[in-house]
């Protein structure tokens, strides 16, 4: 929608609060939770970009099974797939006309295999829709002598599809455009993708490019018609109508507006710009633009680490707390989850991935299957889960109440916006419970758009209020729903921060690619409480509670989050002196000295192999005391096994405990003090 120069800033708003998804982008934000797969030579080369010029044989598919991926996808909860045709290497998954860098130069069922037709058809056979990755980057037709990507064709017209002798089409559709080899190349593919395979529900555009070559342009407005015509229902990413989220960690923006300042028409442009910053669509940005355009936003992450599968060793897999977290932020924070499952080198997805899906797909299943308030008393159209009927509700008002006819315990609650028909207008909202004879307020956030999940608490009522605080116009709420979901009491970590006190957080997501910050545990699991012991017992309800770093010199400490009257798993951390009452005192090339501040009883080693450098690990030794650095006895000797395959930290009790001043560690190999990680308990 244009904005005029002489509009207001108050028509500007009223504009922002009229503009209305298009159907396509409406079915796009019901399916909710959708799959993308990566799959191809980078499968087997292990590597997250190829160059083009790898030998398609390397893609030694022998095995594929597209009715596992449907069915765990399905279980999961998902909706659609979108499958990567043809990555940025220009390598194809299906039978191209019009190109032989491809599965069709494969071994693969004697080069007549075609993963997408697998998949079309187990999708056809779950009842999930399809989408199509085809990259717009092609490093084959960069690279290769003849490759037509940037090769400096003139424009003219041309006919999609360009005929292939014996390889007519089904669908005799024709279209005439002005386009480039590369551009032509480009069409006649997307028309093969989107003709052979059933419905295209989504067309996916990359916007990353690994090189560039000869000023190569994109011609956008034919590759439009060609989609519009060819896959009516299809949803286009990257382009008009979805866009990036900005992350590729699954991170989620506290406020998504779907709502967008475009500088140039969006519906003419093919200049559509990744838009990263965490504010894109509150009112101040929106007074400065020249257009206003309706653009979801997807959240796209991976469930390993990377884009393609590579081990199942090393490449981590997240969670299912990680995923079903992800899966609240996005989908209750109005965006669609975009969660890629890369198949393995036997055509399937693996193990783990699989487990955590289908734990995934049971969670949702259970915490989002029971709506606590189907019986209620409130606005009905509120509560009949047909979310075309709406109600309105003034900002600033009381607030609307509803009312359950017994108390129900809830911790989610979602509330939805008319916005095919009315538009995103929430921009503050709360929620009260009546709690001990009064309202209490619950949790406040800001806008809603298609779905806010709101998630708090343990709260027991049977009497809520929705309150709209501030609003673009008058808001139509159209669902309102609440849930219990189980919640875990996390797991947790004990460690000594720079002031050397002691801290017990929940355990951070160990998966090193695109970490977010958003403290998952907490977020999960709200309302948790941590108990800890320094004296060896086991933590439990009557423990101290831990409310912040303490001060303790050394020793064991236990710690356990309680939830709901129920305890997850003790941390159990052997805590050794602080280290900045150490001094090392001499080092040579088998044995390192330490210097405490003071005589300290000891009654141990900690030692952590390096496992990441090429270090020579510690597996024998002796450890010896002095009182004056001079007189040495032996407080104990060790001989660690298994290290390399488990180079987890070890703990080496003495005997009995001693007191000392002075500590040699020996080993009995050449050793590097500077890169070893030990500790004294
Ligand atoms: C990025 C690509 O470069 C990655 O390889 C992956 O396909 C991801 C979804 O988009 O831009």
């Amino acid at each position: 929608m244009l904005v005029e120069a002489t509009d207001s800033p108050e028509m500007i708003i009223e504009k922002a609060a009229h503009i209305v998804p298009t159907d396509n982008q409406l079915e796009a934000l019901r399916d909710e939770f959708i799959a993308f797969i990566h799959f191809g030579p980078n499968t087997f080369t292990r590597m997250e970009w190829g160059n083009g010029m790898e030998d398609p044989r390397i893609f030694d598919l022998k095995e594929l099974d597209t009715d596992q991926w449907c069915e765990t996808m399905k279980e999961a909860g998902m909706k659609k797939v979108i499958f990567t045709a043809k990555h940025h290497d220009g390598f194809v998954l299906w039978q191209s006309r019009y190109t032989k860098h491809g599965i069709m130069s494969t071994g693969f069922r004697d080069g007549k295999g075609d993963v997408l037709k697998d998949l079309s058809a187990s999708c056809q056979k779950y009842g999930l829709k399809l989408g199509v990755y085809l990259s717009p980057a092609d490093l084959f037709q960069i690279e290769s002598p003849t490759g037509l990507y940037g090769n400096l064709s003139k424009y003219t017209k041309r006919t999609i599809p360009h005929e292939v002798p014996g390889r007519p089409f089904e669908n005799k559709t024709t279209f005439e455009f002005e386009l480039d080899d590369y551009n032509e190349y480009f069409m006649n593919q997307l028309f093969e993708l989107l003709t052979e395979y059933g419905p295209i529900h989504e067309v996916w555009f990359d916007g990353a490019h690994p090189k560039r070559k000869g000023g190569q342009q994109y011609k956008y407005s034919a590759w439009k018609d060609l989609i519009h015509s060819l896959a009516p229902e299809a949803v286009i990413f990257g382009r008009e109508d979805i866009r990036w989220c900005g992350n590729e960690a699954g991170r989620t923006r506290d406020t998504e507006w779907n709502i967008i300042p475009y500088p140039e028409n969006p519906d003419t442009t093919s200049y559509f710009p990744d838009m990263t910053d965490e504010d894109l669509g509150s009112r101040e940005q929106l007074l400065k633009a020249k257009y206003l355009h309706y653009q979801q936003a997807e959240t796209n992450t991976s469930i390993r680490e990377g884009w393609f599968y590579r081990d199942d060793d090393r490449q981590r897999v997240r969670s299912a707390d990680d995923v079903f977290d992800i899966y609240e932020r996005a989908v209750g924070g109005n965006s669609t989850f975009l969660l890629n499952i890369p198949p393995n080198r036997e055509g399937r997805f693996s193990a783990q991935d699989v487990s955590v899906l289908k734990e995934v797909g049971k969670r949702i299943r259970q915490t989002y299957g029971t709506d606590l308030l189907a019986q209620a008393d409130g606005p009905k159209e509120w509560l009949d889960k047909d979310d075309t009927t709406f109600r309105a509700v003034i900002a600033g008002g009381e607030g609307v109440v509803i009312e359950t006819a017994k108390p129900v315990t809830v911790n989610r609650f979602i509330l939805q916006e008319a916005i095919a028909t009315n538009g995103e207008r929430v921009e503050r909202h709360a929620l009260d419970a009546w709690v001990n004879g009064e309202w209490k307020e619950i949790v406040e956030a800001t806008n809603i758009g298609y779905k806010r999940i709101l998630r708090f608490p343990n709260v027991t009522t049977d009497k809520f209020r929705v309150r709209v605080l501030e609003s673009r116009l008058v808001p139509a709420i159209s669902e309102v729903a609440a849930y219990y979901y189980e919640s875990r009491p996390p797991r947790l970590t004990v460690r000594r921060n720079e002031a050397g006190a002691v801290c017990v957080e929940t355990l951070r997501q160990d998966f090193k690619w695109n970490t977010y910050e958003q403290d998952m545990a907490s977020d999960l699991n709200a309302g948790f409480k941590i108990h800890y012991t320094t004296d060896g017992t086991m933590p439990n309800e009557n423990s101290p509670e831990y409310k912040e770093p303490f001060v303790w010199d050394n020793g064991e400490v236990k710690a356990v989050a309680i939830l709901n009257g129920r305890s997850g798993e003790v941390c159990e951390s052997l805590l050794g002196y602080d280290k900045r009452s150490w001094k090392v005192e001499t080092d040579n090339s088998r044995s390192v000295t330490i210097r405490l501040d003071t005589p300290r009883i000891l009654s141990g080693l900690a030692y952590t192999p390096q496992s990441d450098k090429e270090v020579q690990m510690i597996v024998k030794g002796a450890v010896k005391i002095s009182d004056d650095g001079k007189t040495w006895k032996t407080a104990g000797a060790f001989e660690f096994g298994n290290l390399k395959n488990d180079p987890t930290r070890r703990n080496f009790h003495f005997t009995e405990a001693v007191k000392a001043r002075y500590v040699r560690l020996e080993a009995n190999r050449e050793i590097d003090s500077k890169l070893m990680e030990y500790d004294l308990f």
